[in-house]
């Protein structure tokens, strides 16, 4: 696939913007705006760009994405259903997508698209195929679900019957394993007895692709053949290989468990840094322009933040309503 200068730099855009996210979230939680534990995404922004591209583009194409973004996910998340509704739920306000209930984790809105998660990881990937299930019962043929988990989730054991049930009964599902290398403080080595996890899906006659999760250009590639075959009746399996470069969650020490030597080097693998050298030897942006437009795309993120500051939080009587909280909030 040839990409327009237009399209490089779109994805341009939102390789930005997923750096900028990841930044103010980590500033946000570091200054007690955002509570809870929160999955930082630095090192896994190329990801994000193209699964935002991809996104992007099948709007303009007429096609649907169902997804339940995993937990490093935060700037798809709030391009599937808008930065300001995302940064009011994050920040437990009540024009939050969930009115303020949901908190990062447990976001939902099927209308847009986000579908719900759960906090016992494995079952998704079930609820995902049954979704893609109805949607080829009720003839919607412009829609395809995205089941996005990590190498961890990824090898509970509901996980394999989801891609069986979902190439059995040929849905409009791809699967999406974001492989970073570790669940917590467990290597992919002690959960996987093969080194690309796309194997698995093999075991269920499906295609399964492993792809460089940090090349935004090559995501974007993989996942426009990947929902083209999954729409077509060939649910399919992307594994894309990433890199996180912090602890399982801001707070968490993984000095203790992991050799983090590679962080000295990051020049060499950051994915930002690495498509901007892409585009600068290409001649299509220029080394002094690289700053304004990451402060562009935070200052986007920054405005929708603090706007959100000042509104209302939900009451207590609001947050223990099980309607709401069953309703809105998975
Ligand atoms: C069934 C189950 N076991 C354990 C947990 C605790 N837990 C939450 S996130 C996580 C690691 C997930 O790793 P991975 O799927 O690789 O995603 P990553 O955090 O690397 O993005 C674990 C073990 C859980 N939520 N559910
Ligand atoms: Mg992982």
């Amino acid at each position: 696939m040839n990409l327009s200068n237009e399209q490089l730099l779109e994805i341009y855009e939102y390789i930005n913007y997923a750096r900028c996210m990841g930044e103010r979230l980590e500033y946000f939680i570091k200054t007690g705006k955002i509570l809870g534990a929160i999955h930082l995404p630095k090192g896994q922004e190329g990801l994000q760009a193209g699964l935002i591209m991809t996104l992007m583009d099948a709007r303009k194409n007429g096609i649907k994405i169902n997804t339940n973004p995993h937990t490093r996910d935060q700037a798809l998340m709030s391009k599937l259903i808008g930065l300001q509704p995302y940064a009011d739920e994050m920040l437990c306000k009540t024009s939050g997508i969930n009115g303020g209930t949901s908190g990062e984790y447990h976001m939902t809105c099927v209308e847009k698209g986000f579908l719900p998660a759960q906090g016992v990881l494995g079952p998704v990937w079930g609820q995902n195929a049954g979704y893609a299930w109805a949607l080829k019962d009720q003839g919607k043929t412009n829609e395809v679900v995205w089941g996005i988990y990590g190498d961890g989730a990824s090898s509970r054991g509901d996980a394999w019957e989801a891609m069986n049930i979902a190439a059995l009964f040929k849905v409009p599902m791809v699967f999406i394993v974001v492989n970073n290398g570790w669940a917590m403080a467990n290597p992919v080595e002690k959960e996987a007895p093969v080194q690309d996890l796309s194997l698995r899906a093999q075991g269920s006659g499906m295609r399964g692709i492993t792809v460089d999760g940090n090349d935004p250009i090559a995501v974007f590639e993989a996942m426009v053949e990947a929902n083209k075959l999954a729409m077509g009746g060939e649910p399919n399996l992307v594994e894309f290989k990433v890199t996180r470069w912090g602890g399982h969650f801001l707070g968490d020490n993984q000095e203790v468990y992991r050799d983090t030597s590679f962080l000295k080097h990051l020049d060499e693998i950051d994915p930002v840094l690495n498509y901007h050298k892409k585009l600068l030897a290409m001649g299509l942006v220029k080394q002094e322009d690289l700053q304004r437009v990451h402060d562009e795309q935070d200052a986007i993120i920054l405005k929708a933040y603090e706007d959100g500051m000042n509104k209302p939080a939900p009451t207590v009587a609001e947050i223990c309503d099980p309607n709401k909280v069953y309703g809105g909030a998975y």
